[in-house]
Order: structure tokens, then C-alpha cells, then sequence
């Protein structure tokens, strides 16, 4: 991030007074970023990470990743025989697409050779099986395989917290692969704590059907629930959906092979694999989307109004909240500091000067509600008011002149 950059978005959440951007104008279509050269993380957040906009990247993008010289055959389709040699006996999750369970699917386990075997029954038999349509979704082949060379993470989506907390504890990761035959899709949903996500299709293509944050309320039925197939003709009843005619229509995307999409915060989808499709997905928050995470974990406890029933409902409480908060804010106070040293010619110092803004915010606001306040803080390392003082010190050195 470059000083002009930094301010900018400085500028952006002062305005905001630590609140959370509504929705702004939204375009009626997606933009589509076609050359690499001719643009920087510094274009992403101003045409996209500020407003909260979606974007489709070109496959020029993801050019040369192993996972599209490997996976994929000549004709463009998964190379199932690559794949069978190389993860045959990894246990995959599969979801079953014609069967809803609240507003997702059940899923089951079982070794990736079963489900390519499937897969091509499935091919076979006219893209249908008794079995039903089957999903593979949520494999998390780089914690299964760390030093495959899979993807090359880009600029854009470098500053990735939830990873690089799950990495700094080595237990768990929000980085995925899904694959599916044509048909397969995902309900309508938005993702985990509001983070982000950026998909690339290795091989096939995918229709993403996008409602910007706010929409899906008119979306719900009489009795409040959001749809499963925002594509069901049961949303033009007005009885079961009296609201559905206020919603507008969603901004839709034909993802093609190679092409990466960028899923803003809150905004829910719904996706369809057009053809036999694999893609890598990853959920990511930073500085631009924490104060989204942290307004939805405080509406799952005014939801549940019960920290472990909200633990249940969302995997994470408050207490873990504070603790993903400081695993951040500790590394970027290290940065701070020997930058300081060196004059701010630190490398990342104005990232690290950004992120610690934004957790400053949100950490203010975590140690004032009543819910943390009743949590036993004498035992953590480090005290969630020191952490905050640290931070504030920090931030107004990072920025004094
Ligand atoms: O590709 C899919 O089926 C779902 C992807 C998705 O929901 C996401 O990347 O956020
Ligand atoms: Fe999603």
C-alpha cells in the first residue's frame, strides 16, 4: 500500500466515524479488469475494495498457475487421471445438492477417487444419477498439501487476516477447492463473518448471481427466512415472498475458465457450475471488511443472545474475536516499531499502519460492549486496554509528519 492509498483510505473510515459504509451506487453490471500490467493494489482499493464493488478479473491474471497447466487437459476439461494419480486417496467433503438442510446441503466424506468415479458416472449417464448431483466443496487441498504449487497469490488479495491468523496457530485455513459437474451449485448465501472471497476457475465456467448487501431483506418469505434458489419460481409469489418485487434484479456473472471474481463483503450469491468446473475459492478479511465481521458477530449474539450458542452458530465468540485481533495487531505493531526505527522506510509500514487503524476502531468498540466486558480478561497475555493503548500510540506515530 502507498502513502496516497493509505490516506485515502484513511479519509474513507475517519468519514465513517468507525461505522460501516452503506450501500452506495451500485453499477448495473460487473466491471471486468482485463490487463494485469495496467492494474495496481492501488486501483483494487479504490475501484473496488472502498466501494465494496465486485469485479471479474481476466484470465491473463491467473496465467501460468500449476493448478491450470496440471488439472486441466488439452480440451480444457478436469484432467481426472492427473487428479485420481496425485489425490486419488485424500478424503474429500461432498455435498449433495438436491437435498436442502436449512439453507444448505448435507455433506459426507469420502476418498477423491470415489467421487471422480462418480463424476464420471454421473457424465455417462447424461449428467444424472440415482445418486443425485454431487459437490465436492470446501477441500482444503493447500493445508492437505502446503508446498503443492497450486496458485499464485495475487496483490489484490494479499492481506488476508483470517489466514494468516489460522497460519500463525497452524490449525485451519479458509482456503478451498470445489469441483462439480455441470449442474452442481451453491445456494444463495453470504459468506462466513462477511469476509470476502476471490474465486478462479481452473477449468470450466460458473454463472454468479450477486445481491448487494440490504437486498436479500426483501428477499426473505413471510415468515423471515432468506431463499435457498433465489431462482424458484416461488419468488414471484407475493404471498409466500410479499417483498420480492422491491428487490432488483442481481448483477450476474459468466465466469470463464481462468477468470478470477472478487465477491465483496455481505453481498449474497448464488452460483451455478455451467460445465464440468473446478475452482479455487478463498474467504479473506482485512482493514476493509473488520468492522463488517465484527457488526455481524455482534448481530449473531443479539440473535442467539447466548455466547455458546453463538460459538455454534458462528464458530467464533467474542473472546476469540479479541484473540484474532491481537495475533494481528501484535505483528503489525512490530512493524510499526522497527520502521519507526529506520525512519518509516520499513517494508509495509503503510499496510501495517492501515490494519492497526482499523483494528484500533473495532477493538475500541469490542472492549466497550457489555458482552466482553463480563469476560475474565486477567489470565490473556496481553490485556485488551493495553493492546488498545499500544495501538493508539502506534497509529498516531504511523501518521504524524
Ligand atoms: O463456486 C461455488 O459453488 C460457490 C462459491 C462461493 O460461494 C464463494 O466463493 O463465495
Ligand atoms: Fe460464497
Amino acid at each position: 500500500m502507498d502513502r496516497e492509498t493509505l490516506a485515502l483510505a484513511d479519509r474513507h473510515f475517519r468519514g465513517l466515524g468507525g461505522g460501516v459504509p452503506g450501500v452506495g451506487q451500485v453499477p448495473g453490471r460487473v466491471a471486468f479488469v482485463s490487463e494485469p500490467g495496467a492494474f495496481s493494489y492501488a486501483d483494487f482499493v479504490r475501484g473496488f475494495l472502498l466501494p465494496n464493488l465486485p469485479c471479474v478479473f481476466s484470465s491473463a491474471f491467473t496465467q501460468g498457475w500449476g493448478s491450470r497447466r496440471r488439472w486441466v487437459t488439452p480440451a480444457g476439461r478436469p484432467d481426472f487421471d492427473h487428479l485420481l494419480r496425485t489425490y486419488g486417496d485424500v478424503v474429500v467433503p461432498v455435498a449433495n445438492c438436491g437435498v436442502q438442510e436449512y439453507n444448505s446441503n448435507p455433506k459426507e466424506h469420502m476418498p477423491l477417487r470415489d467421487y471422480i468415479t462418480y463424476w464420471k458416472e454421473y457424465i455417462e449417464g447424461g449428467y444424472s444419477s440415482p445418486r443425485g448431483c454431487l459437490y465436492l466443496k470446501d477441500w482444503h487441498l493447500c493445508r492437505d498439501f502446503p508446498v503443492e504449487d497450486v496458485f499464485t497469490l495475487p496483490v489484490y488479495f494479499s492481506s488476508d487476516w483470517l489466514n494468516e491468523f489460522w497460519d500463525a496457530l497452524d490449525v485451519d485455513d479458509y482456503r478451498f477447492v470445489y469441483a462439480g459437474p455441470a449442474g452442481s451449485w451453491s445456494p444463495f448465501h453470504a459468506d462466513i463473518f462477511r469476509s470476502f472471497s476471490w474465486s478462479v476457475n481452473v477449468c470450466g465456467r460458473k454463472k454468479w448471481l450477486l445481491f448487494p448487501p440490504g437486498q436479500e431483506e426483501a428477499l426473505r418469505d413471510r415468515h423471515g427466512n432468506l431463499p435457498y434458489d433465489v431462482t424458484s419460481p416461488a419468488l414471484c409469489d407475493t404471498h409466500l415472498h410479499p417483498r420480492s418485487q422491491l428487490a432488483g434484479p442481481p448483477l450476474e456473472i459468466t465466469q470463464e475458465a481462468g477468470e478470477m471474481v472478487f465477491v465483496p463483503s455481505g453481498w449474497h450469491h448464488q452460483v451455478h457450475n455451467l460445465d464440468d468446473t473446478i475452482s479455487i475459492n478463498h474467504n479473506w478479511v482485512n482493514g476493509f471488511n473488520l468492522a463488517n465481521m465484527w457488526r455481524f458477530l455482534q448481530q449473531e449474539l443479539c440473535a442467539v443472545q447466548e455466547e455458546v450458542i453463538m460459538r455454534s452458530c458462528s464458530g467464533i465468540n467474542f473472546e476469540e474475536f479479541y484473540h484474532f485481533l491481537k495475533v494481528i495487531a501484535e505483528k503489525r505493531l512490530l512493524v510499526l516499531r522497527e520502521a519507526a526505527a529506520e525512519d518509516g522506510a520499513g517494508l509495509g509500514f503503510e499496510q501495517a499502519a492501515f490494519d492497526a487503524g482499523r483494528i484500533t476502531e473495532v477493538l475500541a468498540s469490542l472492549v466497550a460492549h457489555p458482552s466482553f466486558q463480563r469476560v475474565d480478561t486477567s489470565a490473556f497475555s496481553l490485556r485488551p486496554k493495553e493492546l488498545l493503548q499500544q495501538l493508539r500510540e502506534a497509529v498516531d506515530a504511523a501518521v504524524a509528519p
